[in-house]
Parts: C-alpha cells; sequence; structure tokens
C-alpha cells in the first residue's frame, strides 16, 4: 500500500485549453508513467478528451476519466458511467433545459452562435455564446467574460434557482452542470487503493471545476498555469 497515482486534468494542464496535446507531453507523461501509476480527469467528454490527447488515450494510461469520472477507465478497460437521465428524470431535465434556453435568449452578448446546450452522459455543458463557434469567436468570449462575468453570473443565478445541482466553470465558453457530488473527486471512489493520489489542475479556484478535487482531503494538489509548469513541477517532486 505505497503506491501513488498521479492525476491531471486536461485544458490548461496538459494542453493549451481545447487544443491537442503537444508531443513533449505525451513523452513526459510516457516517462512518468515508468514511475508511478498516471490517471487523467477531464470534465469534457470522452470524445473531446480523445481529439486532444489522442485515440488511444484510454489504452495509454492506467485510469481515464471523463466528465468527472462519470464515465471510468481502468487499464484501457470500461469500468462506468452515469446517467443524468436516469438520476433526473426527464421532466426536472426539460425544466432545466427550458429554463436555459429561455435565459440565453434573453442574454445580450456581442455574439451567439448555436449548441447552447450539449447533453452527455453524466452533465449538462451550457454555453452562452454556443459551442460551434470557431476558435477565434471563442479565444474571443474568454476574454469579453472575464469583465463581463456572463457565465459567473448565470451560475450564481441558477445555483439558487437549482440548489440540488453544481455548477462549475471549467473552460472557455460554457458551464458544466450536473448533481451535487458529480465533481471531479467523484472519480477518487476508483482508487481505494492508492496510498498517495497526486493532482495537477488550473481551474483550482472556487467554482473552477479543479477546486473540490483540489481541496480534497485524499489529495496532494498543485495548481498550474500551463502544460509547461505542470512538467516542471512533477519533474521536482518524482524523480
Ligand atoms: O475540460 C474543461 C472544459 O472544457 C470544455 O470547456 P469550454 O468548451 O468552455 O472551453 C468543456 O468540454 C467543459 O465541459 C469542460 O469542463
Amino acid at each position: 500500500m505505497s503506491k501513488k497515482i498521479v492525476l491531471f486534468d486536461v485544458d490548461g494542464t496538459l494542453t493549451i485549453p481545447r487544443n491537442m496535446v503537444k508531443k513533449n507531453m505525451l513523452d513526459f507523461l510516457q516517462e512518468l508513467n515508468t514511475k508511478v501509476d498516471v490517471g487523467i480527469v477531464g470534465g469534457s467528454d470522452l470524445s473531446k478528451i480523445k481529439e486532444q490527447l489522442g485515440e488511444n488515450t484510454v489504452e495509454l494510461y492506467d485510469y481515464v476519466f471523463s466528465e468527472n469520472g462519470l464515465m471510468a477507465f481502468k487499464d484501457g478497460k470500461f469500468l462506468e458511467e452515469q446517467s443524468l437521465k436516469k438520476y433526473m428524470g426527464e421532466d426536472k431535465l426539460k425544466e432545466f433545459i427550458n429554463y436555459t434556453l429561455h435565459y440565453i435568449a434573453d442574454l445580450d452578448i456581442p455574439i451567439k452562435r448555436g449548441t447552447f446546450i450539449e447533453f452527455r452522459n453524466g452533465m449538462i455543458n451550457v454555453s452562452p455564446i454556443g459551442r460551434n463557434c470557431s476558435q477565434e469567436e471563442r479565444d474571443n468570449f474568454e476574454t469579453y467574460d472575464k469583465t463581463a462575468n456572463i457565465r459567473k453570473t448565470m451560475v450564481n443565478i441558477f445555483q439558487k434557482k437549482y440548489p440540488e445541482l453544481q455548477f462549475s466553470i471549467g473552460g472557455q465558453i460554457s458551464f458544466d452542470v450536473f448533481p451535487r457530488g458529480w465533481d471531479k473527486t467523484y472519480c477518487l471512489k476508483f482508487l481505494e487503493e492508492y496510498e498517495s493520489i497526486y493532482f495537477f489542475g488550473d481551474k483550482t479556484f472556487e467554482g473552477g471545476n479543479d477546486h473540490e478535487i483540489f481541496i480534497s482531503d485524499r489529495t496532494i494538489a498543485y495548481t498550474v498555469k500551463s502544460p509547461e509548469e505542470t512538467i516542471r513541477i512533477c519533474r521536482e517532486i518524482f524523480y
């Protein structure tokens, strides 16, 4: 029982947000994996994680957790998935989706595109600008939202209306919605065999999607500002 695992968030930690991983990071993760177990815990769904880290992601690492671990894989094999649909029921879901779409329809922001709601296995992703904006529009929205606080305001209002749900801002243009407790700490239930669980993430501030796992008693956690910093700190700790 002296096993260690190092868990990594994806966007901002292993890659530039929503971009492909660089080769030096992939090489580094393989090298690290010869010393300790390695796991990935992303807020995104599996298709986005694969888009960024590679088609063979699930096979490459000891654990891969997409949607915070609401879909879990170990040694390349599927472990378990959670269903938001089953958990909330159709009536509640419909009410939430209708309320969200009404709210976004009334929002006056510089531009809007399409796909304002993405329905996933264990969560809903809400984007005021719409998920199918271009990379340039996504970058501009992120900058705009730093002062306009569109997402923070929505999350505050939504949190009051839906206290049983949890809202977290993990990326540039959206926020994730899931039942209380289905944040990144959810994945820790699969890791009972480990004595030490390290975690690296960029959105560790309150309201960010790395916050709960960052403050968890089960983890030794680090905040990073870039993939380069992730590699640097890991080299200091594990080499
Ligand atoms: O991995 C962090 C987040 O990445 C995306 O966010 P955005 O599109 O806003 O940059 C989403 O997949 C989100 O669910 C996820 O938490």
